[in-house]
């Protein structure tokens, strides 16, 4: 990537959004990563920042216009337990915030474009254990037939007008950066707030739900490792499926108290159980190992480690 290519970020102020801003502005430079988000930001940041509905589609073109983007990377959307509250409103969010970004990234003429797909993509008919690149995807979510169609977009896209696109399955993504927002596998980070603030948490997932999750660390590398990977190593033009880590409530709850032996859980699952239920319990990316060279580097005992070490600090 030229030095001084413009990236723009939607979403930016959302999980991921945060923490792939401030590594890409390391990376690429301040100003030239442009985040917006539909929101101001929280907290003060340097760097270029726009409000941004991404159902307009007009601003969308005006703000990728005016700064020259050349990248772009979608990711404003309503995630899965959210997104249950208001379906027709989520998939107008997903979907039609998609379009604008295909269509601002046709008109601006950018070189790549970036969307995030989920494990939510899969639904209960998917093969749960290692599941496949190309399982049967039939999901039972808002968030998730988003997902699914969203991937199907990206492959059109690519193959009808010749743009860049690419995109990862993520599975839940814990960090100690930011917190996240309406989906289901929030557990997994609320956990260790409430570990360190109250030494207990009450988890809206039954003990054994084994689910797949990913460090931010991991999740961000898989990113920018995928973006800048040659074209035509990608060979997959849906959404590439990525593994980090997988695990239940009780198993990351031992692994807590392993450094707050007080530390107690208890469950009181809820509507997000049957979504968790139909999701993946763990993944086969092979490859995404093949294509891009994927390989995550944080497994449970590592990522609660970093992640005490970083909120003991804040809290
Ligand atoms: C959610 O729980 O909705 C998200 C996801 C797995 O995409 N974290």
């Amino acid at each position: 990537m030229d030095s001084d290519t413009r990236i723009l970020i939607t979403g930016a102020n959302g999980q991921i959004g945060t923490v792939l801003t401030q590594r890409l502005r390391q990376k690429y430079g301040t100003q030239n990563v442009i985040a917006t988000d539909i929101r101001p930001p929280q907290k003060e940041f340097e760097g270029p920042f726009e409000l941004l509905d991404v159902l307009d589609a007009q601003r969308f073109e005006q703000v990728a216009g005016d700064y020259g983007v050349r990248q772009i990377y979608h990711l404003a959307a309503i995630l899965s337990a959210k997104g249950e509250e208001q379906p027709l409103r989520t998939w107008e969010i997903n979907m039609r915030g998609l379009f604008h970004a295909f269509e601002a990234g046709l008109k601006v003429g950018i070189d790549r474009m970036f969307f995030p797909s989920s494990i939510a993509a899969f639904g209960p008919d998917s093969p749960k254990v290692e599941t496949p690149q190309k399982a049967y995807r039939a999901p039972l979510t808002v968030y998730g037939i988003s997902k699914t169609a969203g991937e199907n977009w990206m492959k059109y896209y690519h193959q009808r007008y010749g743009l860049d696109l690419r995109s990862v399955r993520y599975p839940g993504i814990i960090g100690y950066q930011s917190m996240p927002g309406g989906g289901t596998t929030d557990y997994a980070i609320d956990i260790f707030h409430q570990a360190l603030q109250k030494g207990s948490y009450t988890c809206f997932l039954k003990a054994d739900t084994r689910l797949p999750m990913m460090y931010m660390d991991d999740a961000i590398r898989a990113t920018l490792e995928l973006m800048e990977a040659p074209a035509e190593a990608i060979r997959i033009r849906t959404s590439y499926n990525i593994a980090g880590v997988n695990f239940t409530p009780a198993e990351l709850a031992a692994e807590i108290q392993k450094h707050l032996p007080d530390f107690t859980i208890h469950y009181e699952p809820d509507f997000r159980q049957q979504i968790a239920e139909g999701w993946p319990q763990s993944i086969d990316d092979s490859a995404a190992r093949r294509d891009w060279g994927w390989q995550a580097e944080y497994d449970l005992a590592k990522m609660t480690e970093d992640m005490l070490q970083h909120l003991a600090l804040t809290c």
